[in-house]
């Protein structure tokens, strides 16, 4: 069976969808420490907290997972209010994890990381896999941290663990919590709801996104791919695909011709995004698990208007 741990956030609804659908209902629990909203016969539910060790090692028992999803954590923006409690989420529910993985002998684990592992030093175009890596957020610095934690425990302890630093990503499905890359979702949602939307990003604020669908069948895909052929133990540079909050207006507009966009100057998130890369080199991911995108900006854009009004 697979675990979803974090399973009620934006990723991991979407992903236990998926999974579900490929290995079976029975197969995919899915974990988190609130309860779901919706339930559906057939899914399995368990409560859980990646801070409690002895109960996640006692739901590992129980149910014998062969993979994990470690997908609890709290983002850059909800992390610069709480950086404690960020620190104590992000960094000791992974290493809870990697500890009972090699206790129990778990097969595989999957542990997003982010584009936030790069600061102000980094190359801000084309971010290789490879260069000086400054983060300053604390979502970035555990993001960071994890990372080195995640290649240590391979290579100390040979534990199967995969991961992508993810871009921004956009769904319609389950709102995001608290990320700076949140407003091109929420571009969406009000382009829809009222015409018009007010971004806490200045206009040219050139970011690293990526549609759901595209983030859901790269993380399976090397969750898949052949042991072997990864090359990569800290987490893979995903490019998505890259444009500033001007862009997407410009891009909703040609859909919903009366939509408008204005900026709010002064948010906090502004600095947080400064310090991020505005586009990434993912050579390494094409090469070893052959990545390729599907969602350029016009067909996300597209894609998620069609599905906020039929089912928004
Ligand atoms: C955030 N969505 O904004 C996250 C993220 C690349 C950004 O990891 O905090």
């Amino acid at each position: 069976t697979i675990i979803i741990l974090g399973a009620n956030g934006q990723i991991g609804t979407e992903l236990a969808q998926a999974l579900r659908k490929k290995f079976g209902s029975l197969q995919v629990i899915t974990s988190d420490i609130r309860e779901p909203q919706i339930l559906s016969e057939n899914e399995i539910f368990e409560p859980a907290d990646v801070l409690d060790k002895d109960g996640l090692r006692s739901l590992f028992l129980r149910h014998k997972p062969t993979q994990i999803y470690l997908l609890a954590a709290i983002l850059s923006a909800t992390g610069e209010q709480y950086p404690q409690k960020a620190w104590d989420l992000n960094m000791n529910g992974l290493l809870n994890i990697l500890d009972i993985a090699v206790e129990l002998g778990i097969k595989k684990i999957f542990w997003p990381s982010s584009i936030a592992v790069f600061g102000p030093h980094s190359p801000k175009k084309d971010t290789p896999q490879y260069c000086i890596m400054d983060p300053n957020s604390i979502y970035g610095i555990s993001k960071l941290a994890g990372e080195r934690l995640s290649e240590y425990y391979h290579n100390k302890h040979g534990l199967d663990i995969r991961s992508i630093r993810y871009p921004g990503i956009i769904s319609w499905k389950t709102q995001p919590g608290g990320g700076t890359t949140d407003y091109a979702i929420h571009v969406f949602f009000e382009a829809i709801r009222t015409g018009k939307y007010e971004c806490f990003l200045s206009e040219d604020t050139a970011l690293p996104m990526m549609y759901m669908e595209d983030a859901v069948r790269a993380t399976i895909q090397l969750m898949d791919a052949p042991a072997e052929n990864l090359t990569i133990r800290s987490s893979y540079n995903l490019a998505g695909v890259s444009f500033t909050p001007r862009e997407i207006a410009k891009e909703i507009k040609k859909i919903l011709p009366n939509f408008e966009m204005s900026y709010k100057e002064g948010d906090p998130r502004q600095a947080i995004a400064n310090s991020w890369p505005q586009s990434i080199e993912d050579d390494y991911a094409r090469k070893d698990w052959n990545w390729e995108l599907e969602f350029d900006l016009e067909a996300m854009a597209k894609d998620m208007i069609n599905n906020l009004k039929t089912n928004g």
